[in-house]
């Protein structure tokens, strides 16, 4: 049982350093970029800054100290599921003053109930539960605002360090080969974990290949002029036909001058660099590039194994190296850095087989539709995962130098549309291991 006064600390800590990053995120450009809406795809900066308030209203404030609401009127406002993204800017929206005065608000309120609430007597408080699932959820706000901030257009509002270069010189082998037999699948125990991870499971999967780092961009360069987005055999029929009716040629933010391939990221044009993981591709081209390369997608509970499973003990991991919280020295996280490292890098962060940046750098596309586990029970709300579950969605996973520590770990689950790729998503590769391999 955790100490209660550790537990408080952390859940402080964690909401501390999501609303940081939220500063940032809403303070580095002016009032009509927080109210402008920068893609159909995304909402207004200044949306997404009062939902954050809002959900650590509900939950918080509502659910677990029994509070009224502080202004009821706004609740649909901010309702994801009543208004799309692209009807949002034309909602009565908080004015940016007003965004930042209630949200500030609910926080400080937040903090009082946290010094004083018992972090037991039910799901929501045991282990302080929902003050780690509010800080995730400001965190992945923040990703997504990110995400906005690399769609809008003009000169940089944000600037970080390159990442350090930490490969370690010894060239990698291209592929590791990952035993078949059983492994944990899921956790029943990391108290921070979502529904969608829930619970712990029994998975055998079969002896495969898996990339050592992510698929870079100069290997995907090479599908590209071979043809690659012009070959209908590459691709499956709902690929080929977005393909064809979107006219894409190259990764989101690419664009061919001069012989080479430029890109816009976060307001400034450079160079693709070839050794950096690929990143804002679809699943469909994540799925046609592996066809090409004579390979696939991995399964998600091939990348599960791969990032948690140690041959060693039979144990599943928290993450790649271990059970330790990850570190600078780990893996690419937090938004310490604008773009992801190159291919090979973080030997800190392997996994035993010496599996690299499983965690961070990029999200990485899956074979997978978006399913829940053997025994799934939705918990706190059906909308955060229950109502995505199908065949509409494919699951990412390990997350994006653009995710916190908080909102990653070796279960997390993320989904999206196969078409999407404005998010920070890349991939690697996989095959079956042959009879004479395994
Ligand atoms: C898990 C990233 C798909 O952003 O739509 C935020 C997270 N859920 N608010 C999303 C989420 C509710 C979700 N993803
Ligand atoms: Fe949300």
């Amino acid at each position: 049982d955790p100490d209660p006064e550790a537990l408080r600390r952390r859940a402080e800590a964690a909401l501390r350093g999501a609303r940081e990053r939220t500063r940032t995120l809403t303070t580095c450009v002016d009032e009509r970029d927080l109210t402008a809406q920068h893609s159909p795809l995304m909402s207004p900066l200044v949306w997404d800054l009062a939902h954050i308030g809002n959900q650590e209203e509900q939950w918080l404030l509502r659910a677990v100290a029994g509070q009224q609401a502080l202004r009821p009127e706004i609740d649909s406002v901010y309702d994801a599921f009543e208004h799309p993204r692209a009807e949002r800017p034309a909602l009565p929206l908080l004015p940016p003053a007003e965004a930042r005065t209630y949200v500030a608000e609910v926080r400080g309120r937040v903090l009082d109930v946290l010094d004083r609430i018992e972090l037991r007597g039910g799901p929501l408080v045991d282990a302080a539960f929902a003050f780690g699932m509010i800080a995730q959820h400001e965190q992945q706000h923040d990703e997504t605002m990110l995400i906005t901030h690399q769609l809008r257009r003009g000169p940089a509002a944000l600037t970080a360090p390159p990442p350090p270069d930490t490969r370690d010189g010894a060239p990698l082998p291209a592929e590791v080969l990952v035993p078949g037999g059983p492994f944990t699948m899921g956790t029943s125990t990391e108290p921070w974990a979502l529904d969608n991870e829930r619970p712990a499971h029994r998975r055998v999967v079969p002896a495969f290949f898996i990339d050592t780092a992510p698929v870079t961009a100069g290997a995907y360069a090479r599908f590209i002029e071979d043809g690659g987005y012009r070959q209908r055999r590459w691709w499956t029929g709902p690929g080929w036909r977005h393909v064809c009716e979107q006219r894409l040629t190259a990764p989101l933010f690419w664009r061919r001058e001069g012989g080479r391939w430029l890109r816009r990221r976060f307001g400034v044009t450079e160079p693709v660099r070839p050794d950096e993981p690929v990143v804002h591709v679809s699943w469909y081209e994540a799925d046609a590039y592996a066809r090409w390369a004579g390979r696939r997608l991995p399964t998600e509970a091939e990348w599960e194994k791969a990032a948690r499973h140690d041959p060693a003990d039979g144990r599943s991991r928290r993450y790649p190296w271990g059970d330790a919280d990850p570190t600078p020295d780990h893996a690419n996280l937090g938004q310490r850095h604008l773009r992801p490292a190159p291919a090979g890098s973080y030997p800190r962060g392997a996994s035993p087989l010496g599996v690299r940046q499983l965690i961070g750098d990029v999200w990485e596309w899956t074979a997978d539709d978006f399913l829940p586990y053997p025994g799934f029970r939705a918990f706190p709300y059906r909308e955060y995962s229950q109502v995505f579950f199908g065949a509409t969605y494919k699951v990412l996973r390990g997350g994006s130098f653009a995710v916190d520590p908080v909102a990653c770990r070796g279960t997390f689950r993320n989904w999206d549309l196969p078409i999407r790729r404005q998010i920070f998503s890349g991939f690697r590769t996989a095959r079956d291991a042959g009879p004479g391999e395994a």
